[in-house]
């Protein structure tokens, strides 16, 4: 029995790896084609995904084929063979070097990634030109957001003429754009998988991001911090468009917003409704 386990736990390592190298292929891996991020911070964080992964598979490898190893030759002990049971008390040098050597790698990781998040979460890191295109206001159990009006800054508080929209983030394409991210309630987590963007939304903070969405499209935004029991369907999306296509949807969206009912408006939407 004992050599069937060295040879299941070598073998695993065997089978992650292979898992690892094909998941992309099959659609197992990161969402979108080919796994490619929608923004252009996400590339940086799947490098920094893959390096992680690299490492970790390394050792993986390493422990299941010593862990392999020590089944097998324990196995021929029990089994009566040649060799005979080592009895070990511990080893100082062993332990200073399985202390040293994840520290160092683990600070290694630490510095290596130190741009890429001071990109994405420092102010002076962040591209100089950028828009705030809207708050993000998370909630038990949706996402509000609010818009400025056309040609207008987004101010810290809501103007009379602010553009509203529930779970619906539209975002042009092309260019960084930030959102100020709020909480209403308890903690939230601002996620969007495609474009590899995460963050916490904590209440009373005002919580700078920014990203550039790459390629135009529908994607997820969800919520990645158990907030309680409707959790799993604070669901919303984001449309990401050309510029052109964000700014004309922006006077749509105002128009029927302050649309009173009576005042005019074109009369095939009129009569439309
Ligand atoms: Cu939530």
């Amino acid at each position: 029995m004992g050599k069937f386990w060295s040879v299941f736990f070598t073998l695993s390592a065997v089978i992650a790896v292979a898992v690892c190298w094909y998941a992309p292929d099959y659609g197992w891996w990161f969402p979108n084609d080919n796994a490619e991020a929608r923004s252009t911070i996400g590339k940086q964080i799947d490098d920094l995904f893959h390096l992680i992964l690299v490492i970790v598979s390394v050792t993986f490898i390493g422990v299941n084929i010593a862990l392999g190893y020590v089944l097998w030759t324990g196995a021929e002990v029990a089994a009566g063979g040649q060799r005979k049971a080592l009895f070990s008390h511990g080893s100082h040098a062993l332990e200073v070097i399985w202390t040293i050597v994840p520290a160092g790698i683990l600070l290694f990781i630490a510095l290596y990634q130190m741009d890429v998040w001071a990109q994405f979460r420092f102010k002076s890191q962040a591209p100089k030109k950028m828009d705030i295109i809207a708050e993000v206001t998370a909630r038990q159990f949706e996402w509000r957001i609010r818009y400025p009006a056309r040609g207008k800054k987004l101010m810290p508080t809501p103007q009379p003429d602010d553009i509203y929209t529930v779970n619906d983030l539209r975002v042009p394409t092309g260019f960084p754009v930030g959102i100020s991210l709020r909480s209403g309630d308890v903690q939230h987590s601002f996620f969007v998988p495609e474009m590899r963007i995460k963050q916490d939304a904590v209440p009373k903070m005002v919580i700078p991001i920014w990203f550039e969405v790459t390629k135009t499209g529908e994607y997820d935004l969800t919520c990645a911090e158990l907030c309680g029991w409707g959790h799993y369907k604070m669901k919303a999306r984001v449309v990401a468009t050309s510029e052109a296509e964000f700014e004309q949807w922006r006077v749509e969206a105002a128009k029927d917003q302050f649309f009173d009912g009576v005042s005019p408006q074109p009369a095939e939407e009129v009569a439309g409704q």
